[in-house]
């Protein structure tokens, strides 16, 4: 072996590089943690229709198209939003496009497996997905209310399994917060809408659910159902505009202790 005293000053320099190579090869992975503890990441997933831009854009605070502009419903790229509060924090949606879509594989991918987010919204709306308008076809496409439920649940089927592979896969907890939205349609209806759609009701959606924590593991998995709105509650609805706003709250702030904010 070498003296060290002889080469001291080699020594000394390839210590220093070492230790400033291996400092600056941590900082991506330590800044990566802190963007993720932030700025979590959320999928949005759902049926096309059921209202998944919209509640992004109230989430994001971002100005969304009027009511009744439904050139967007069924939009085929994946949706980015980012939201900010003044005191750096925040999330990063990523609107998974609905079952029509050719990019949907790519992206449910993308949110599920290459870049796995933190948390899961999944949007569903009781039956009240507005139908897409194909080029083309005219005349209306309204399917009934016991179809549109259906299809939601097949659009979770897909989903609970993508969910279930990712957090089987991770050693932190993953939540999923069941958004029932447009409640301003079924007003009168709400708990019921929140029933159907929770774990141990014994309906459909609740038995999904129930699988997908048997598969996941309960500890693994939180689940919360919330119903929300997130359009001004018209008027003939019998839910207020700030009915709505306390509904969104609700949610923002259940998303808030999810992800470790409050
Ligand atoms: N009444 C009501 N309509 C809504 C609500 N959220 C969305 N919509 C409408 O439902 C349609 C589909 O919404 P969109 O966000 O585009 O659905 P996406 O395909 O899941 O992204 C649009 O016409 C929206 O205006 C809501 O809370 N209440
Ligand atoms: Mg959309």
């Amino acid at each position: 072996m070498q003296s060290p005293l002889r080469h001291g000053k080699a020594a000394l320099g390839t210590t220093l590089a070492g230790g400033a190579l291996a400092a600056l090869s941590q900082a991506p992975e330590r800044a990566s943690r802190l963007l993720r503890h932030r700025y979590p990441t959320v999928a949005v997933t759902g049926m096309t229709g059921v209202g998944k831009t919209r509640l992004a854009d109230r989430l994001t605070r971002r100005a969304s198209a009027q009511a009744g502009d439904v050139q967007d419903v069924g939009s085929a790229v994946m949706e980015r939003r980012t939201r900010r509060n003044a005191r750096l924090r925040g999330y990063r949606f990523r609107v998974v496009p609905g079952e029509n879509a050719a990019t949907r594989l790519g992206a449910l991918d993308e949110v599920f497996h290459d870049e796995p987010v933190d948390g899961v919204l999944h949007v569903v709306a009781y039956g009240h997905a507005t139908p897409r308008r194909t080029a083309g076809t005219s005349g209306s496409a309204a399917a009934t209310r016991e179809e549109q439920l259906a299809a939601e649940l097949e659009d979770w089927s897909i989903t609970a399994h993508r969910v279930a592979s990712m957090a089987v896969r991770r050693d932190r907890p993953t939540w999923l917060v069941v958004a029932v939205t447009k409640a301003d349609l079924f007003a009168g209806d709400v708990d019921a809408a929140v029933r159907y759609y929770s774990p141990g009701s014994g309906s459909p959606f609740g038995d999904k659910l129930d699988e997908l924590r048997a598969l996941a593991g309960g500890a693994r998995l939180s689940i919360d159902v919330l119903p929300v709105c997130a359009q001004g509650a018209g008027k003939k609805s019998a839910m207020t505009d700030k009915d709505c706003t306390d509904l969104l709250g609700r949610l923002e702030l259940r998303m808030a202790q999810l992800c470790g904010h409050v």
